[in-house]
């Protein structure tokens, strides 16, 4: 696994070497996004597959979790779908995970007491949270990662947390709704080769925290596009509404916009005071009555108070950043 974790940072790292950021002068679609004027950058068509799955599932099926790189076209190398610490970051603790044999019926049947707690603040408060992610999502808690959802893409797994700290304190939670095919944002689905898929996360914490649209919400990565017209920004709001959602079997060239990670986004004084509010879906929405992982545990999510969060389009964007301070 340690080998294996080498050669993926190393052949990203070679990657981007490799690929520079200069603009180069052979990319078709160079001048096809002129007309576009918002403050994403735009790539066009698949990415270069540096990994085929970060994730293997040793009993039943998932979908491979890969990773890719593509160049936008003033040259800047993009990584989808996002940029990620899930070889090298700390593990949630399984509530439901499939493909690992964990599947309790419900809490009673989950050894709460075995979980390991994160030490943000070791005189703070122990707080437990429970989060059911589609796909992955990666928690920070006043800047220190303390979780990593233990399958990126599928099957749906949802996870247990634990952290000591003072308040107030500081929720950032990168989600990612994952992708099948590279740098398009697009799974096979429901009868299409190009199906955008969705996102959505919800979580709920022993503090009586929950997630709801008191949350803050950014996108950084919205894919497929088929008409760059469709994109808007409004005070701080990367908007897709009026972009089409429909699945396709002809997705090969299909637009992505990029938004760039500030480095500092999960940090507690980071300020993220032009950030858009999430927005709230319903379970109906996000589909979860047939997924276990979410359902047995359903009154420590929608049970508890909290709904599901992501940013305007939950369908189109794919790696969303989420905070929230506790006061
Ligand atoms: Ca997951
Ligand atoms: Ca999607
Ligand atoms: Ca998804």
């Amino acid at each position: 696994m340690r080998a294996n974790t080498t050669l993926v940072i190393a052949l990203f790292s070679l990657a981007i070497v490799a690929t520079g950021c200069t603009p180069s002068q052979d990319m078709p679609w160079a001048t096809s996004d002129s007309h576009y004027t918002g403050t994403a950058r735009i790539t066009q068509g698949p990415a270069q597959t540096m990994a085929n799955t970060l994730f293997e599932c040793k009993n039943g099926r998932s979908r491979m979790a890969g990773m890719g790189i593509i160049k936008d076209s003033e040259g800047y190398v993009w990584t989808v779908p996002a940029t990620n610490n899930f070889v090298s970051g700390p593990k949630a603790a399984d509530l439901y995970e499939g493909c690992a044999g964990i599947t309790p019926k419900n809490l009673t049947e989950v050894d709460e007491a075995s979980v390991p707690v994160a030490i943000i603040d070791s005189d703070g408060e122990e707080i437990t949270g429970y989060i059911f992610a589609d796909n992955y999502f990666e928690l920070y808690i006043n800047g220190s990662l303390v979780a990593v959802d233990t399958v990126p893409f599928t099957p749906f797994n949802s996870s247990l947390v634990k952290f000591k700290v003072n308040t107030p304190y500081s929720i950032a939670i990168k989600v990612v709704d994952w992708e099948e095919h590279l740098g398009l944002g697009t799974e096979n689905n429901r009868g299409n080769d190009y199906h955008p898929g969705d996102g959505g996360l919800i979580a709920s914490f022993s503090d009586g925290t929950v997630t709801n649209s008191d949350w803050q919400a950014q996108t950084f990565y919205t894919a497929p596009i088929y008409d760059l017209a469709c994109l808007q920004e409004n005070l701080g709001q990367r908007l897709s509404e009026s972009c089409s959602i429909e699945g396709t079997d002809q997705g090969q060239n299909a637009y992505a916009a990029h938004w760039e990670t500030p480095e500092n986004w999960m940090e507690q004084e980071f300020d993220s005071s032009d950030w858009p509010q999430a927005t709230r879906y319903t379970e109906d929405e996000i589909g979860v009555n047939n997924k276990k992982a979410y359902m047995n545990f359903i009154e420590q999510f929608s049970g508890a108070g909290a709904h599901f969060i992501w940013s305007t389009n939950v369908v189109l964007d794919n790696e969303v950043l989420l905070r929230y301070d506790v006061k």
